[in-house]
């Protein structure tokens, strides 16, 4: 497999006028017409005229209307063209009912549609299938279908075709089409110059009834960009279509986002209200794209977190200003370190812009999107709110209709702000989480707060620079009243000092407030003192984090000394779960406590080999003692919990029914689930009914409410994939390798359904004591499954092997059994590329 290097770009040497598509339709032998009108560009070196193509037969050639014969590879061809502008035609075959890659032009339950980021299109015709190629598409597609959808505007249709128009020049990857015998949930949009939009949520027949929700959340996102980034829509129509067989969450697609179905259809019986703030972040995060990605694109695919990262931003901003900014703070910061820090101290780690790689689709990660983002969070921090938005309309009128580089958008922020950066840029190239340690030192009235950075090597990174860090601080007296409202020190060296004058007393410090960077905090500092701020911190990401710097030095000593459950920090807890003048979602992930993944990665961070089933006993009696402590608590907070107006997804009520199943799930311990049976029982919305099942899983009494749940929703495929989870998800360790290993028996378990796919096997990954047996069985059936996988479906194969990257971290015994899996996989004749470079990079 060849390794493509950043610094080897090179610009395409013609430009692309317009591109016709003709697609008539045909499961087997779909043939594509494509007419494309070239032209020379002086500007780029000499060079072979080279047009992707996998996977195509080709029919027909032929130039300025001459038959040619070019030369054919399995990635592409190359052909003899004219000096100077040229109508190049040709005309393939696919068969879209045998791609089960899902990617190019494929068939879901008798839908075709299609999935062309990042090199897919190269699967549907020959085309420079690179994104700084931009072109308007004109899209003719021919067949029986009764939806037939493409870009842009619908131009005309008749008997059997239908024509469509995207007027916005595009690089191949937006590419879409969509047919189907598809119902529509319309609606519609008056954008903030009076353009009047119609919107589409397309769906099965059947599915119509869960839409609702996400076209409320299209219209809110349309506003929101209106209102914040001054960003309008630009079609007559926008189209967002669900199929129930997709790789990832959703695709950008220019006018016409296809999702997969768990991302888009809702409703209150078949989702959680964790599903429903999903759905809501990802049909934002897909709308916001329109202008984070398609209006300016990406020059190459290294420049990925350009569109990516920004538009995560975005969307957290989004949900930050519908719902709870802290709560969603929190969560951000929960899901950075469960997935992003792991990737960052393991194999697998790269800069948030990868220098090189083998195939792309391999580098859609947590840092690219999540880490990116967080470089954009730094950057508005630093700049402050005002040049943030200056930065960005420079951005857009600037950029409007490039394919763009990191270095353009670090220079508009230059310009913008007057700024230099340059020291900022690293965070694009540099890999690793930076480890942050703080001492401080008060004399005569001044405080001063001493900063040492350092961050570990990364695969082919040994030595590391320092990193600019915006340090966010706020200083409290010891009566807990802030004297130092919340500052941001600009950390620029590897050790600095930043002093506070004029206090009578030594303050306690409130440091990297907000997580105003993405680094690991080492402060030794005493349980008193985050006690302290536990109790009345300002600043309520601190606070929750304090608790659970506590509770992770309490798994710690509990894990590697046999400790019991720190009382006194379970008192500061118990005091803010109690106090209702706090939002209760907030209360709720306060109660929720590490996960047992995090237990092992603060172990490693500390210097230990993490056991697993040390961790799994641990957790399960710090666990038992909060539900023994707080028995007399629980009612009163289950009281407050209970919703009693009818169902809505909004913050207030999940909040509410968060804290309940944060109860629920105590209570479980101290009555054995007869709380939880008779929410069973009773629920009538998906987020009770599945937290109580949740529950009974946990304590064994599950076999009554997994049949009743089965048969309820056997025809929901959906609501299918949390039943293969959740008893994955919620077992004991002994039990999780079975029952996965059952669950693949099972006559629903479709494993060629990415969903149904992640629904038992991602889920076995993700119980850390189950995956971790100590005998090896959890690591062989994933591999098993992978394995098995990835002759069909490389890129989702690709993506889970990702769950052996901490492998490093474990006991010998249990690395030589994860190491042997991953031989096994790389030995596997035939393996994709995908899979390959992972397995390999895993291994290096
Ligand atoms: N841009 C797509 C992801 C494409 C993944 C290709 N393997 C969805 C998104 O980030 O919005
Ligand atoms: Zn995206």
């Amino acid at each position: 497999p060849q390794t493509i290097h950043l610094a080897d770009y090179t610009p395409f040497g013609w430009t692309v006028r317009d591109v016709h598509l003709t697609v008539k339709l045909s499961p087997r032998a779909t043939r594509v017409v494509a007419r494309i009108h070239f032209a020379p560009r002086g500007d780029a070196p000499a060079q072979d005229f080279f047009l992707h193509g996998e996977e195509l037969t080709l029919l027909r050639a032929a130039i300025d209307g001459a038959e040619v014969t070019p030369e054919i590879t399995p990635q592409g061809l190359t052909c003899p063209v004219p000096d100077g502008p040229f109508l190049w035609e040709s005309e393939v075959e696919i068969a879209p009912a045998d791609n089960t890659a899902l990617e190019g032009l494929y068939m879901s339950n008798g839908m075709y549609c299609t999935q062309c980021e990042a090199e897919g299109f190269r699967k549907i015709t020959y085309y420079p299938d690179r994104p700084d190629v931009m072109a308007t598409f004109t899209v003719r597609i021919e067949g029986d279908e009764p939806v037939k959808l493409s870009n842009g505007n619908p131009a005309d249709s008749g008997a059997g075709w239908a024509e469509w128009h995207d007027p916005w020049p595009k690089p191949a990857y937006l590419f879409a089409l969509v047919a189907g015998d598809l119902r529509n949930h319309p609606g519609s949009f008056t954008t903030k110059s009076g353009k009047e939009v119609e919107l589409n949520i397309w769906v099965r027949p059947g599915d119509e009834g869960k839409c609702a929700f996400g076209m409320e959340a299209l219209k809110k996102s349309m506003t929101w960009d209106e209102e914040v980034y001054g960003r309008e829509y630009d079609l007559d129509i926008f189209n967002v279509v669900a199929v129930d067989d997709f790789n990832m969450g959703a695709m950008e697609n220019k006018g016409l986002n296809i999702f997969n179905s768990s991302c888009v259809l809702a409703s209150p019986e078949t989702s959680t209200d964790a599903n429903f703030e999903r759905i809501e972040a990802i049909i934002a995060h897909e709308y916001f794209h329109n202008w984070t990605g398609n209006r300016i694109t990406c020059r190459d695919w290294f420049q990925l977190c350009l569109k990516e990262g920004l538009t995560v931003y975005r969307d957290s901003q989004f949900t930050s200003d519908m719902r709870s900014a802290e709560v969603k703070r929190i969560s951000d910061v929960i899901a950075l370190r469960a997935r992003q820090f792991p990737e960052d101290q393991g194999p697998l780690a790269h800069p948030v812009r990868p220098e090189s790689f083998q195939e792309i689709n391999n580098f859609y990660t947590a840092t690219v999107y999540e880490k990116g983002a967080e470089v954009i969070g730094m950057l508005k921090r630093l700049v402050g709110d005002e040049e943030y938005y200056k930065a960005l309309d420079l951005y857009f009128e600037r950029h409007d209709g490039d394919a763009a580089t990191i270095e353009d958008w670090i220079r508009v922020f230059e310009d913008a702000t007057g700024r230099d950066l340059s020291q900022f840029k690293r965070w694009y190239s540099q890999a690793g989480t930076p480890r942050l340690s703080v001492s401080e030192d008060f004399s005569e009235g001044t405080y001063t707060l001493t900063f040492r950075q350092t961050t570990p090597p990364t695969p082919g990174q040994p030595d590391k620079a320092p990193q600019v860090l915006p340090i966010a601080v706020g200083l409290l007296n010891p009566n807990g009243h802030e004297v130092v409202p919340t500052t941001v020190l600009e950390m620029t060296e590897a050790e600095q000092s930043f002093t506070f004058e004029g206090l009578s007393a030594k303050p306690v410090p409130s440091i990297l407030r907000g997580f105003s960077a993405p680094v690991v905090l080492e402060r030794d500092s005493a349980p008193e003192e985050r006690a302290f701020l536990l109790a009345h911190d300002t600043d309520a990401f601190n606070r929750w984090e304090s608790s659970r710097d506590l509770a992770r030095d309490c798994l710690v000593a509990m894990v590697t000394e046999g400790a019991a459950p720190d009382t006194a920090w379970l008192d500061g807890l118990e005091r803010v779960i109690r106090d209702d003048t706090l939002d209760p979602a907030f209360r709720a992930l306060m109660m929720g406590g590490p996960t047992q993944s995090e237990t092992a990665q603060v172990l490693h961070e500390r210097g230990h080999v993490p056991d697993p089933d040390a961790i799994w006993d641990a957790h399960e009696s710090l666990r038992q003692a909060m539900a023994e402590r707080w028995q007399d608590l629980l009612p009163a907070l289950a009281e407050e919990a209970r919703v009693t107006e009818a169902y809505r997804p909004d913050a207030a009520q999940s909040g509410k029914r968060a804290l309940g199943s944060a109860v629920l799930a105590l209570q479980t311990r101290l009555d054995g689930g007869k709380a939880a049976e008779a929410q069973f029982a009773s629920a009538d919305n998906m987020t009770l009914q599945l937290s109580a099942l949740a529950c009974l899983v946990q304590a064994g009494r599950d076999e009554a409410a997994l049949r009743a749940f089965h048969d309820q929703w056997q025809d929901d495929r959906l609501v299918m994939d949390k039943w293969f989870a959740l008893q994955i998800a919620a077992t004991t360790p002994d039990k999780a390798p079975e029952r996965t290993a059952a669950l693949t028996e099972h006559p629903a378990f479709d494993w060629t359904n990415p969903n149904r796919f992640r629904s038992v096997l991602g889920a076995l990954a993700m119980h850390h004591t189950g995956f971790h047996a100590k005998d090896g069985r959890g690591y062989k059936l994933l591999a098993d499954w992978l394995i098995k996988l990835d002759a069909k479906n490389p890129q989702t194969t690709a993506r889970m092997c990702s769950a052996f990257q901490t492998w490093k971290r474990y006991d010998a015994d249990r690395q030589a059994l994860m190491k042997a899996q991953l031989e096994r996989i790389a030995a596997r004749p035939g393996l994709s590329p995908d899979t390959g470079e992972m397995v390999s990079r895993l291994l290096s």
